[in-house]
């Protein structure tokens, strides 16, 4: 019964994002691939349920704007300040959302398949001293973050890397983000992210991230 609501309602929001310009797109690997550090049904309700819900509410609210929808959502947020009045919250929670989600998912990898390099390590030991220091004031604007939000490890204009955390839906590339820069790294720390498998084990839950981060990744986004 259970599986059954769960595709019905991705098929609402399926056909509805059909008219909108933002579209939820597929994760980039199996809903199992995270598994056993982020378990399936939870990655299917996260981005079946969720992900799928801000992608549709953003375009909700962008209906009665069309010249808006021209921009990607990367300039949209980075241009906030321009966005409608009316329409803000909206666009700051479900824009915020579905950017911050579609990150989140191309950050991650099944254990094993993209580990860091001595290029990166290196990079990392410059930054914060060690990688051990790293995770650990990572985990530590995770575990910090009162209710929902993120963690992030971001690039400064300066080149310098910087650990933050943001709340709710906002992101480091908001033009009203209190720190701005290029996001590298993320971690939603929302109770839907590991509430099924952790409960409120926030730090079991980040401890599990590190098998599935995708270092290939993270050090491409660096590059940039
Ligand atoms: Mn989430």
């Amino acid at each position: 019964m259970k599986k059954i609501k769960v595709s019905l309602i991705f098929c609402i929001a399926g056909i509805s994002l059909a008219f909108g310009q933002y579209q939820l797109a597929g994760l980039p690997y199996k809903y199992s691939a995270l598994e056993p550090y982020i378990d399936s049904t939870t990655m299917r309700i996260h981005h079946d349920v969720h992900h799928a819900a801000y992608t549709n509410n953003l375009n909700k609210a962008l209906a009665k704007y069309p010249d808006m929808t021209k921009k990607d959502i990367v300039e949209l947020l980075k241009n906030f300040n321009e966005v409608p009045a009316d329409i803000q919250t909206a666009v700051r929670n479900n824009g915020g959302g579905f950017y911050n989600h579609n990150f989140f998912w191309s950050i991650m990898a099944p254990a094993g398949t993209a580990n860091m390099s001595p290029k990166l390590e290196k990079i990392l030991i410059e930054n914060f001293v060690s990688v051990a220091a790293f995770k650990e004031e990572f985990a530590k604007a995770g575990t910090s973050r009162l209710g929902s939000g993120w963690a992030w490890l971001i690039k400064e204009p300066s080149g310098k890397l910087r650990i933050i955390s943001t709340a709710n839906q906002d992101s480091p590339i908001m033009s009203i983000a209190d720190v701005k820069g290029t996001p590298v790294l993320t971690l939603d720390v929302w109770e839907h992210a590991y509430y099924l498998k952790y409960q409120s084990k926030r730090a079991d839950y980040i401890k599990a991230f590190w098998n599935v981060v995708n270092w290939t990744e993270v050090e491409k986004l660096l590059a940039n």
